[in-house]
């Protein structure tokens, strides 16, 4: 595989966040994807959330499947733990290394192919099941790595370079995760920094699954008229239902709002996020009503992007299993095996 690593040098006087780390510490190698990826942008957006929310790298485990997509784990957070899966298993592999480590931050990465073709089945029941993670989908609407196969999510009526169109109905994973019962969901588009970098640091606090949905134009295979995923397209189209701003546990916040212009949501590490508001009528506490606004916009022809919907006081699968809180690598031997009587106890109440 290729693999080349950035120099080591770095300016002595790079600004360093609270943990005395720089924006170079949370990068990764040099990427090898097309000069104009979306998804480069992406993981520019990741580098800075991380630095910008001071996380110790070794604290966080970015797992993702197959795909262009997939590979940039390899271009970020060079020193948290990582996993590269099976095309569309990253989800199971997250789940079970969320359940014997709480203690880490599971960032998953995934593609449109990855999450809504073969892994649509695994991206539902991580979602349904609320595994506490960040789920990215960074989503061209295209097969990129294999060369520019339709995805299912792809535009029904959408072209594709070779000139062939789409006659599928799409899955909108972001309305999919809101029936699913994701807790955090949004979606933005790779080329708006502003909104993508808040959006990833909000759903990091998330407790439970946080996903978004990134338009993440693909400019070997998905950039062309007639592609409903290329950067023009999403630049007339793009609307922006709320900006965010996210505030860490202990910041003084001032009110620098007229009433009913914004809203701050704490969540539950305390972080608190400031939605002011774009669209009037747009609520993102009321899940039904944001399934109906995306569909309609959709039958308009837009791409709606922000915050779409937050339960801030969400729990995750931990709670509803009332799991053990301690690593399963920190347990000690008597308490992975408390022997045969305890097993007899537990056989007994399950009778
Ligand atoms: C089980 C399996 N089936 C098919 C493939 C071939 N394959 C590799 S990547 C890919 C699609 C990737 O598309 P997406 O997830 O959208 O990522 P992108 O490259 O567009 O970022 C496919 C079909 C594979 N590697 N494994
Ligand atoms: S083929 Fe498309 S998705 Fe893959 S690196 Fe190139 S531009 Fe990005
Ligand atoms: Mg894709």
């Amino acid at each position: 595989m290729t693999y080349i690593p950035k120099p080591e040098l770095k300016h002595p006087r790079l600004p360093t966040n609270d943990q005395g780390y720089t924006r170079r510490d949370y990068e990764g190698t040099v990427s090898t994807l097309c000069a104009g990826c979306g998804h480069d942008s992406i993981s520019a957006a990741i580098v800075q959330a991380c630095f910008e929310l001071s996380l110790p790298p070794y604290r966080i485990a970015k797992l993702s499947g197959i795909g262009c997509s997939s590979k940039t784990p390899t271009y970020f957070l060079a020193a948290a733990h990582g996993f590269n899966s099976v095309h569309g298993r990253m989800p199971s592999v997250a789940t079970g290394a969320n359940l014997a480590n709480r203690d880490l931050i599971y960032l998953g990465v995934s593609g449109d192919g990855d999450s809504a073709s073969i892994g649509l089945g695994q991206f539902s029941h991580a979602v349904r099941r609320g595994v506490d993670m960040l789920y990215m989908v960074e989503n061209n609407g295209v097969y990129g790595l294999t060369k520019g196969q339709f995805s299912a999510t792809s535009d029904r009526g959408s072209v594709s370079k070779k000139g062939i169109e789409n006659h599928d109905e799409p899955i909108d994973l972001a309305a999919l995760a809101l029936q699913l019962g994701a807790t955090f969901v949004a979606r933005s588009f790779s080329g708006d920094k502003a909104q993508l970098v808040p959006l990833i640091k909000a759903a990091i606090n998330h407790r439970g699954a946080a996903v978004i949905d990134c338009i993440s134009p693909c400019i070997a295979f998905n950039n062309h008229e007639g592609s409903t995923k290329s950067f023009d397209y999403i630049r007339a189209h793009n609307e922006a239902v709320n900006a965010l701003d996210v505030f860490p546990e202990r910041t003084t916040i001032g009110a620098d709002y007229r009433p009913g212009e914004a809203v701050d949501i704490t969540q539950h590490d305390g972080s608190v996020l400031r939605l002011r508001k774009l669209a009037d009528d747009y609520d993102p506490h009321d899940r039904i009503a944001a399934i109906r606004y995306l569909a309609e916009q959709k039958a308009k022809g837009e791409i709606v992007t922000g915050l779409l919907f937050v339960d801030a006081d969400a729990d995750d699968l931990h709670a509803a299993l009332g799991t053990v809180k301690t690593p399963l690598n920190q347990l000690s031997d008597p308490e992975l095996c408390p022997g045969s009587e305890a097993l007899h106890r537990l056989n007994a109440s399950l009778r």
